[in-house]
């Protein structure tokens, strides 16, 4: 007989301090590297639309500079390939959106896209497994670069929906070739950080051509990294009565202050059980982003049930529930007014019969 409980932690990082700083110019503002693409049949039988390639991939740039600046003979590269052509330009505060397929990005009624502001179409594909893109000016120099990834700690609500119908409790044909796109949050913070991409709201769907949904001059912080360990031995096998220490690693560290975990031992069969809060000491200056801290011996009560095991491959099928994550995650961060990170591990128990 094995029984599996569930222990589920809330980060919460309270002490947010904004700060503004100059934007850069020519920037990757959104990616669509993973639209809904649902098959639909005609009376005949035959498919209305070849949907094969991911045919309503995007990619957005945004000029975030004072001044107009000129596009001709700047390039996209990595997993697609763009020549921008002579002629044109990205207006200050303007968006270019470069397309797979530009006419049906163009017959999107919900983007309501001028046919001016769409380019394309690139060579390549956006990678559904994670990939790079970078943008190179006229003389080549390194503009703007993008490594994104599907899974943790990257928004992975943006691969697609997020997880299949059965799971969301979506209806995939509501969000038909759109689905959600990594916007961008801030145009001064490195491209390249995990906090600073999150998946467009299910409401209003990607944003090619147009402002993110999202726009802060330093993303709210996001774990990139943790771990739980036996504490006496740095273990990852933790026993009944044993402490357990679990250490976090956070990005966009700018308004990390008084981090700490909440935690509750979950019974699949309640809810509302009681949680408890422990403070996080930063394990070096608060702005290297690792804290750390002692679990007590939650164990306790499950005493008689040994080995433990904490299995933290599951934290990622836990929290691949987009909108379940992105739900509870704002719900804290607006009626607490602190932000709030959200994660769980699951704590399998196994007894001998
Ligand atoms: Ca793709
Ligand atoms: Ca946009």
């Amino acid at each position: 007989m094995r029984n599996k409980f569930l222990l589920s932690a809330l980060f919460v990082v309270a002490g947010m301090h904004l700060a503004s700083s100059a934007g850069a110019q020519v920037a990757i503002s959104e990616i669509l590297y993973h639209p809904v693409e649902k098959e639909v049949f005609d009376t005949n039988g035959a498919p209305v639309l070849d949907i094969s390639d991911d045919v309503h991939e995007f990619l957005e740039l945004h000029n975030a500079g004072a001044a107009p600046v000129n596009l001709a003979g700047w390039r996209l590269s990595g997993g697609i390939a763009f020549d921008f052509p002579t002629g044109t330009t990205i207006p200050a505060g303007g968006f270019v959106v470069v397309a797979k397929n530009p006419a049906r990005l163009a017959a999107i009624p919900q983007y309501g896209l001028n046919t001016n502001q769409i380019f394309g179409p690139y060579s390549g594909q956006l990678g559904n497994e994670g990939d790079t893109v970078r943008l190179r000016d006229t003389a080549d120099n390194l503009i703007d670069s993008v490594s994104y990834s599907p899974a943790f700690p990257w928004a992975i609500g943006a691969d697609a929906l997020g997880a299949g119908d059965d799971w969301t409790g979506l209806n995939s044909f509501d969000y038909q070739y759109r689905g959600r796109s990594l916007e961008r949050v801030s145009f001064s913070h490195p491209a390249n950080d995990p906090a600073n991409w999150l998946a467009s709201p299910l409401a209003t769907g990607p944003t090619p051509g147009r402002a993110n949904s999202v726009q802060l001059a330093i993303p709210r912080p996001v774990i990139i990294a943790f771990s739980v360990v036996q504490a006496s031995d740095g273990t990852a096998i933790i026993r009944s009565n044993q402490l357990a220490r679990i250490d976090v690693t956070f990005s966009a560290t700018n308004q990390l202050a008084n981090v700490s975990v909440e935690y509750f031992i979950d019974d699949i069969n309640q809810t509302n059980e009681a949680r408890t809060t422990l403070a996080l000491t930063p394990m070096a200056a608060p702005s290297d982003g690792r804290y750390t801290g002692t679990l007590p011996g939650w164990l306790q009560a499950f005493a008689h049930v040994q080995p433990v095991s904490v299995t933290i491959t599951t934290v990622r099928a836990l929290t691949q529930g987009g909108p379940i994550y992105h739900t509870l995650w704002q719900s804290l961060a607006w009626t607490v007014g602190i932000l709030a990170l959200f994660m769980s591990l699951t704590i399998r128990q196994y007894r001998k019969v």
